[in-house]
């Protein structure tokens, strides 16, 4: 007697040899691809489940949601403290590092950087900082060892007047493909209001150290459903909330997976409400044939229930993410099989906010390897100062797993290897 689990819920009893059932097996990807599962006595004995025709809820769940396979995944996050230009600097903030590259043996990341102090909105003054990632510009710096950075330049900066990225731009990532680097990027057309909708940008160039060439137009934008209730400038007030994605377009982060360019972002919704133990926070994935669009989205957005910026990479055959903070499914490590139905894999104690992966380590060593070490950003926040007008401060995270221990930097490929 065997049992067959559809979907999540339903369990159905189906009479079958046991001796027929394949043994699980431990995170591998392809099983997940399966529209059931079926479970072996070796799955009943991990989760000490005597009887599989008395189950708890709590045992149906773990057989459900892979506890008997997926240990694998499970870690922690440390954190350390950077040196050179990415030490802590009370007058400039930088956040929100890009994935990092090594080409021809030297880390390169780009990251948001502003100066000056965040005043937020209400101010009377158009042009009062309002965030910390307001009047921002993409820097680039390198490193040598990836502790030590030195701070290199401007790589975008606002467009001129007039232009849809001439407030601010800001949360890049990075994708080198086929001899051109991508840049892809959070911009703001002024005024920058509480209702302001921002767009997502893209840069190219043929070298990391640019020039870079901003597209023209956007190459994804709000989506054009909700709407505003009244004139007032609050968020909150809607008539209707429209889409995941209907208010704000974040954290783009793109990848060249299964011969086409996918685009994953966050999105924030109008009238925004509060959700299992954090916002209302959603995913969604937009997919080209070019690198340069244009990006359809999804018709399955959105594609998580949780999390807030974006941390992506291909493992095997799938895509996997960590779910940082929002949601009711905060804090955990899913996969994807085919890049868009993702499931829980693993539940971690922390989250670095927003992960800047290493793109040159060898990923498919292990499910966790693409985590073995990156960059992240940290509100700094001295007395009588507030997350907003505080610094901001890019760090770096490894990730401990007692599965997987590798030799530190001696199995990166090079950038130039690897693509
Ligand atoms: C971050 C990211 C995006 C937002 C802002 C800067 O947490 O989600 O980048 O726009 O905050």
């Amino acid at each position: 007697m065997k049992y067959l689990l559809l979907g999540a819920s339903a369990l159905i009893l189906t009479a079958c040899n046991s001796a027929s059932i394949s043994p699980s097996k431990r995170s591998d990807p392809s099983s997940l691809a399966a529209p059931s599962h079926a479970y072996s006595q070796a799955d009943y004995d991990y989760l000490a489940i005597s009887d599989p025709e008395k189950m708890s809820a709590a045992s149906k769940r773990a057989l459900a949601r892979n506890y008997h396979k997926n240990e694998e995944w499970f870690g922690e996050f440390r954190h350390e403290n950077l040196f050179g230009d990415f030490a802590f600097d009370e007058d400039v903030s930088r956040r929100d590092p890009s994935k990092v590259l090594k080409i021809n043996g030297v880390f390169y990341t780009w990251y948001t950087r502003t100066t000056g102090e965040t005043k937020g909105f209400g101010t009377g003054d158009p042009d009062a900082k309002v965030f910390p990632w307001d009047h921002a510009e993409i820097w680039y710096a390198t490193s040598k060892d990836g502790y030590h950075w030195q701070e290199k330049g401007r790589a975008v900066a606002p467009g001129q007047a007039g232009q849809f990225d001439d407030r601010s731009v800001f949360t890049p990532e990075i994708l080198a493909h086929k001899g051109t680097y991508y840049l892809v990027y959070q911009a703001i057309k002024a005024p920058y209001l509480n209702r302001t909708k921002n767009t997502v940008a893209m840069a190219y160039s043929s070298s990391p150290e640019g020039p870079w060439r901003k597209l023209d137009a956007p190459i994804l934008t709000a989506s054009d459903t909700g709407e505003w209730a009244g004139t007032q400038d609050n968020h909150f007030l809607v008539k209707s909330q429209g889409d995941f994605d209907s208010h704000k377009v974040h954290d783009p982060t793109l990848l060249f997976y299964r011969n086409k360019f996918y685009l994953y972002y966050k999105g924030e919704r109008m009238g925004e409400r509060k959700t299992a133990g954090g916002r209302e926070i959603r995913w969604g994935v937009a997919i080209a044939d070019n690198p340069q669009g244009p990006y359809i989205k999804s018709d399955f957005n959105p594609i998580t229930h949780s999390g807030h910026e974006l941390c992506v990479w291909q493992y095997q055959d799938g895509i996997a993410i960590v779910s940082s903070h929002d949601g009711p499914e905060k804090q955990t490590i899913q996969f994807a099989p085919d890049g868009i139905n993702f499931e829980i894999m693993a539940y971690l104690p922390t989250v670095p906010s927003a992960m800047g992966l290493v793109e040159s380590l060898d990923k498919n060593a292990h499910p966790t390897a693409g985590l073995e070490w990156g960059l992240y950003h940290e509100y700094v926040i001295p007395a009588g100062k507030t997350w907003m007008s505080g610094g901001n401060q890019i760090k770096r995270f490894s990730f401990q797993s007692q599965y997987y221990k590798p030799l530190r930097n001696s199995d990166e490929l090079t950038h130039n290897e690897s693509n």
